[in-house]
């Protein structure tokens, strides 16, 4: 027998009464319309472009029917139907996303900062604490890479399963009920072809999460068919090894029609109590799905899709087939239907215009201001002629953007640069207040803006004095993990070897045996969805510390923290938070793959999270110390060759906190100061102990984090001590050795104050050879170091200091 099962007709758990099928053909007739006039707006020109739900509607409307309060749906830009039926969309939203009305009130998910399509709910309180989300519907805050979707969605389901498991979690009620919650995920068909796909079916159903995963099957990708996306063109036959058995566990897998009404009560109502009530995963194989308006407003489908399956999507409308039912068990007659369906129409069209009146409004308002103040300013001007000419041009514009708007104001303002009376500094003033304006609507909110940011934090020093003892680092990490698992049962940590063995490097040795395998979790081996489970916990209210063996396994996850965590807050807007600590350990050590320090990389694609490099482990548990007490997701990068090196044990591990966003001076010079962090630091003060004996005084600064960055100029002020600056790190030339300067030249005012070219020391190029001998050739030496200091110091001074 196939393991893929279709849920036989069965008395429904769902009462359906005439009323509840009609409230869904009226939603289904509204979401419908939401689409068709959709389209019409993009091809008008009202908006850039347009993405739909048609064909999807009444497969979403079962969704809705099982999904319950303090769920969570994590998935694509298909989802309309089923987020009005929940109605957390209204249509009158739903277009202010089309027109990307950058306002939070009007169009809640993203603020207009995301093309239509894109579904979340608001998780927080506009203050960024976090609201009671069992009683609410909630959506994860969608994105748009194919199925990257999926390793939340995880992870919003293996919160569940740690609130039911840790009765030491029972008074997080703002998050759960007993783990109760499930996760409901979407993906189109072809969209499972990707691997972060079928590591996340994996990783589930190892976990055995309650996470139903929907497979919108429309039987294209664009325009590529099923045979070139899955093996056996059917995604349900590929995963039938995932099915459970009586004597193993797996997913429940199920296949329904997109088009059969009571079939899909039937099956959601199914797969929602499995999940909800034993944490089994399902899949649902929603098939035989259209796109009646095609893809996208990029193109149409009649240029890829035969007439036959042009004609057999019509006949096989998922809504079409839902009048049809409702005809022929004389629910209602085609009249009503007729009724339902122009009512849902018209007003579909009222909401559309509303959100069209909102969103154009706010900016003829500002047009109709800029073009006064333009006008003004121009009585006054030499430039009088042109000027009016563009206040006219502007005033007459068909549909204008806020762009239009600033374009005309900033090149006013160029133009009336000689000029300097009232009306143009009315005009100045008003560009100057919009400005922040503009900031807040497009530019907020990419660090949290909440009282629990991390340059909030207090800092605490750690104790340590002449008897505290020396042991090697790793051990007040241990110490540290332990003290936190012991207070905070928000808090656990998990990754590949973290376990049983307490991770590669022990600093959890013996604490999964002390806390129980809830807190400290062995995964599988897959960097992408130990991120992704670490999302999706961190969502709702837990604190993970989610393990990267090594920085260079990174780049396995690097996609997903860059497009959903480091964005999170940014594209919500504020509405969503996911603290999430991503645990790595990387510099200095050796081979290609095991002693890089792609600095530069993560720096241009995380920004929005915060970047912690310690130079020893008392330091990293003081930055961990400081990132629970924030609401900031964060990449701490430990020292790999720190964890044997001794240091004194502070006495209030857990209490003392790291500012972020600080250097340390480490050592005082006068002559050039030199900045690095992580495991540089010592190789530049070992440097600066060869470079003392030949008269020449380095001051030593560590960074500490990379992002934030040097918050209050410390290096700056330095600089203005020494005269003379060196960048230094173990990234290739022009990573973060060349964030560095740009953030210390250009941001901190010191061009003027230096007396030597701003340089950086880097590795090479390459990745570095193996062997001591392969790092020594690849990463800078302590002898790099000092003869590129000395050349510096040979160029200001060559009698001084000759030539070698
Ligand atoms: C990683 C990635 N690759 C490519 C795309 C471009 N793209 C957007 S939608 C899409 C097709 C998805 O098809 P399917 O998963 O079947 O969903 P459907 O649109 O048919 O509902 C593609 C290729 C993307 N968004 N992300
Ligand atoms: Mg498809």
């Amino acid at each position: 027998m196939s393991k893929v099962q279709s849920v036989p007709k069965s008395p429904l758990s769902l009462h359906l009464s005439p009323e509840i099928i009609l409230a869904d053909f009226r939603m289904a007739m509204l979401s419908r319309h939401a689409s068709l006039i959709g389209r019409k707006e993009v091809f008008m020109g009202k908006a850039k472009f347009g993405i739909f739900g048609d064909g999807k509607e009444l497969a979403q409307l079962a969704m809705a029917r099982a999904f319950q309060l303090g769920d969570f749906r994590a998935g694509y830009y298909r989802d309309q139907t089923f987020m009005m039926a929940l109605n957390e969309l209204s249509v009158q939203e739903y277009f202010a996303q089309l027109y990307a009305h950058a306002s939070v009130e009007h169009e809640p998910a993203s603020a207009g900062r995301l093309m239509n399509g894109h579904f979340a709910t608001r998780s927080l309180n506009e203050d960024g604490s976090w609201k009671n989300l069992t009683k609410m519907n909630n959506s994860a805050a969608d994105i748009s890479p194919t199925a990257a979707q999926m390793p939340k969605l995880l992870g919003l389901a293996y919160a569940s399963k740690i609130y039911r498991q840790n009765k030491e979690l029972k008074g997080f009620s703002k998050f759960s009920v007993n783990g109760n919650e499930v996760a409901w995920g979407t993906i189109g068909n072809a969209s499972t072809s990707e691997g972060m796909f079928y590591e996340s079916i994996n990783a589930a159903g190892v976990l055995q999460v309650p996470m139903v995963v929907s497979v919108w099957d429309d039987a294209y990708g664009i325009s590529v068919p099923n045979e070139f996306h899955t093996t056996k063109g059917s995604i349900s036959e590929v995963l039938a090894g995932f099915a459970k058995t009586d004597t193993a566990p797996g997913f429940e897998i199920l296949k329904v029609k997109g088009w059969d009404y009571e079939a899909l009560l039937e099956t959601y109502l199914r797969a929602g109590e499995l999940a909800r009530i034993s944490h089994i995963p399902v899949l649902i194989h929603v098939e035989e799905l259209t796109q009646p308006q095609g893809h996208s407003t990029s193109g149409s489908h009649e240029r890829y899709k035969s007439q036959e399956r042009l004609s057999w999507e019509k006949d096989w409308d998922c809504n079409t087939k839902f009048r049809e039912y409702i005809l022929s068990n004389h629910i209602a007659t085609a009249d009503h239907l007729d009724q339902i369906e122009a009512e849902a129409k018209a007003q579909a069209k009222k909401e559309k215009e509303a959100a069209w009146t909102a969103f154009s409004g706010e900016i003829k308002k500002e047009l109709a201001v800029a073009v006064g103040l333009l006008t003004d300013a121009a009585q006054h001007s030499s430039r009088k002629v042109i000027l009016e000419q563009m206040a006219q041009e502007l005033s007459k514009t068909i549909n204008p953007i806020r762009k239009d708007v600033f374009t005309t104001v900033r090149k006013s303002l160029m133009l009336l640069r000689f000029d300097s009376n009232e009306a143009k500094s009315k005009l100045k003033d008003w560009y100057k207040a919009q400005g922040s304006l503009n900031f807040d609507r497009y530019s907020s909110h990419l660090y949290s803006q909440s009282e629990w940011n991390v340059l909030a934090v207090e800092e605490i020093k750690p104790l340590i004095n002449e008897k505290s003892p020396l042991v090697d680092g790793r051990e007040i990490l241990q110490a540290f993990f332990d003290t936190t698992l012991e207070n905070n049962p928000e808090f656990f940590a998990f990754g590949e070897d973290v376990g049983k063995i307490g991770d590669v490097n022990q600093a959890f040795a013996g604490l999964q045996a002390k806390y129980g395998e809830v807190r400290v979790q062995d995964t599988g081996i897959r960097e992408c969805t130990i991120i992704g489970q670490g999302i999706g916990a961190a969502l709702r209210g837990l604190r993970p510390v989610a393990e990267i063996q090594y920085l260079d396994y990174l780049l396995y996850g690097i996609q997903l923290l860059s497009d959903d965590l480091a964005c999170l807050q940014y594209r919500t807007k504020g509405g969503q938070k996911a603290p999430l600590i991503i645990r790595t350990r990387g510099h200095r050590l050796e081979g290609v793959w095991h002693s890089g320090s792609p600095m530069g990389m993560i720096l241009s694609s995380l920004r929005g999270m915060v970047i912690c490099v310690p130079r020893n482990m008392t330091q990293a548990a003081g930055m961990y110390a400081t990132l629970l007490k924030s609401d900031e997701p964060a990449l701490m990068i430990e020292c790999l060759n720190g964890y044997r090196l001794k240091e004194q044990m502070p006495s209030n591990l857990g209490e003392f906190t790291v500012p972020m966003g600080k250097p340390e001076i480490l050592r005082s010079g006068k002559d050039i100061t030199i900045v690095t962090y992580g495991s540089m630091c010592r190789v530049v003060l070992d440097a600066a102990i060869e470079l003392a004996e030949i008269e020449i005084s380095i001051e030593v600064i560590d960074v500490q984090t990379l992002l934030p960055f040097d918050v209050h100029g410390v290096i700056g002020e330095s600089i203005k001590r020494t005269n003379r600056v060196i960048f230094a790190d173990e990234d290739v030339p022009g990573g973060a050795s060349a964030f560095m300067m740009q953030q210390v030249v250009e941001g901190q005012d010191v061009f003027r104050f230096l007396d030597s070219e701003p340089q950086t020391i880097a590795a090479k190029a390459h990745r570095p050879a193996y062997s001591t001998d392969g790092d020594y050739f690849s990463k800078p030496s302590i002898e790099d170091i000092v003869e590129q200091v000395y050349a510096m110091m040979h160029e200001t001074d060559p009698k001084k200091y000759p030539a070698i």
